[in-house]
């Protein structure tokens, strides 16, 4: 079988169905492919913070009304060390907040955004491969329910995430990678239990990092600080929730437990792969770039690009191509703003030996200066505000 659209979009995730949304809404029209089921990716536990710009997106697109009757607004976040709480007033320094809500929630609302409009969304497809990407006539080609398809259009959205196949479509000699690897990871859970905090806390101890975060009034989110290659089985419930509790142990704080629904272990890496297009295939969001979770940067990252790639597509199609020319390198430029926050983030917080390993094996004079910039951080107007600019989020351009 063979047919024709103008985008094929590979992948939905957040950026492939936000970039669908958006070209939809400028009259271009698109085909998604995924390789998951509609329930895998909409029960797929991701990220929880988004940046205004995110919201904005969602709204744009008509998909917000659910995210505003759930999601909770947060003005501010605390960071935490020597058990003391210091509040980074999020709304006061910068004029703008950041919402809590599931990125599968976001994912749910845009495909049932994208069912209801009619546009093409194929699930379970496999066997995808793309060609024809240097020249004006691109071909993406896939399997659906046991039967070949040859999908022509004018361009290919690769949204296919880190390990999807868009990227390696571009030759090797034209790809430059930028990455680094850290020597931990995070141990996640989500947990049937009111959030014992009304904002985030990120906190430093010598043990280790550890972040207390939510999805809704009644379930938790937390992290640990692990081994990239933890052993899930070597932690019982109760380790889980000791080892949190002497983390995030402050005055004035009790740490609520309640039955851990779901747990899992997160490698961290920081990566980057230039230029973000090659002829007809544009890259947006993970396949293109990583951030450790520390900032809360990816999603909102992916759905930036999307934005910034809906706008270049309807530029071309009204005879305007310079905006997809300029795609990569005005991504490029806040994509690696948000890379260097998320890995200054990650080293503020995190405790990590010089031989690359075991919290506390270690680097002294790099565990005096770590202490002094977490000081500096709680104590300076100028550091907060640098803080909360880059965790509300950047601006597109
Ligand atoms: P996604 O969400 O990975 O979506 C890519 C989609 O492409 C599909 N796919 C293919 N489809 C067709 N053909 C192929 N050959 C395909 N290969 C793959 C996949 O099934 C998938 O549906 O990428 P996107 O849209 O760029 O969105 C990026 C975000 O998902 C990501 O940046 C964040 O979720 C990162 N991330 C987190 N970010 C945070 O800010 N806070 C977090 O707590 C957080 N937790 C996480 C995360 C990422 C994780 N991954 C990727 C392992 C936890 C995990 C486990
Ligand atoms: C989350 O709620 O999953 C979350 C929040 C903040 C982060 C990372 C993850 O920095």
């Amino acid at each position: 079988m063979q047919y024709r659209t103008q985008v094929a979009i590979i992948g939905a995730g957040p950026a492939g169905l936000m970039l669908g949304a958006l070209l939809a809404r400028r009259g271009i029209d698109s085909v998604i492919l995924e390789t998951r089921s509609r329930d895998y990716i909409e029960q797929r536990i991701r990220a929880g913070v988004l940046e205004q710009g995110t919201v904005d997106a969602m709204d744009e697109v008509g998909a917000g009304a659910r995210l505003h009757q759930h999601g909770l607004v947060h003005d501010g976040t605390i960071l935490r060390f020597d058990g003391r709480s210091h509040r980074i007033d999020l709304r006061g320094l910068t004029g703008k907040a950041v919402t809590v809500y599931s990125q599968h929630e976001l994912v749910r609302d845009l495909v049932a955004l994208r069912i209801a409009a009619g546009p093409a969304i194929e699930f379970e497809v496999d066997g995808v491969a793309l060609s024809g990407i240097e020249t004006g006539r691109p071909e993406v080609r896939f399997r659906r329910a046991g039967q070949d398809v040859v999908l022509a259009c004018d361009f290919i959205a690769g949204c296919d995430g880190f390990h999807g196949i868009s990227r390696a479509a571009i030759p090797a000699d034209r790809l430059r990678v930028f990455e680094r690897e850290y020597p931990f990871g995070w141990l996640g859970i989500l947990a049937d239990v009111a959030p014992s905090s009304h904002e985030l806390v990120y906190a430093y101890h010598d043990r280790g990092f550890a972040l207390l975060s939510m999805r809704s009034p009644s379930v938790s989110r937390l992290y640990l600080q692990c081994a990239p290659d933890e052993d899930l089985a070597r932690w019982s419930d109760d380790r889980i929730w000791s080892e949190l509790a002497v983390r995030l142990a402050a005055t004035d704080f009790t740490l609520a437990t309640g039955p851990i629904v779901q747990r899992s272990v997160t490698p961290m890496r920081s990566f980057v792969a230039e230029p973000m297009r090659h002829g007809r295939l544009v890259l947006a969001g993970d396949a293109a770039h990583i951030v450790p979770p520390t900032g809360a940067k990816g999603l909102n990252l992916a759905i930036g690009d999307a934005r910034l790639l809906a706008e270049a597509v309807a530029a071309h199609y009204a005879g305007d191509p310079s905006q997809l020319d300029e795609y990569s390198d005005t991504c490029l430029r806040r994509v690696w703003k948000v890379e260097r926050f998320s890995w200054w983030m990650t080293q503020l917080l995190h405790r990590s030996g010089s031989e690359g390993g075991a919290p506390g094996a270690g680097d002294e004079f790099r565990d005096r200066i770590q202490r002094a910039e977490l000081d500096y951080v709680t104590s300076s107007h100028a550091a907060q505000t640098t803080l909360a600019e880059n965790y509300v989020g950047l601006p597109l351009r």
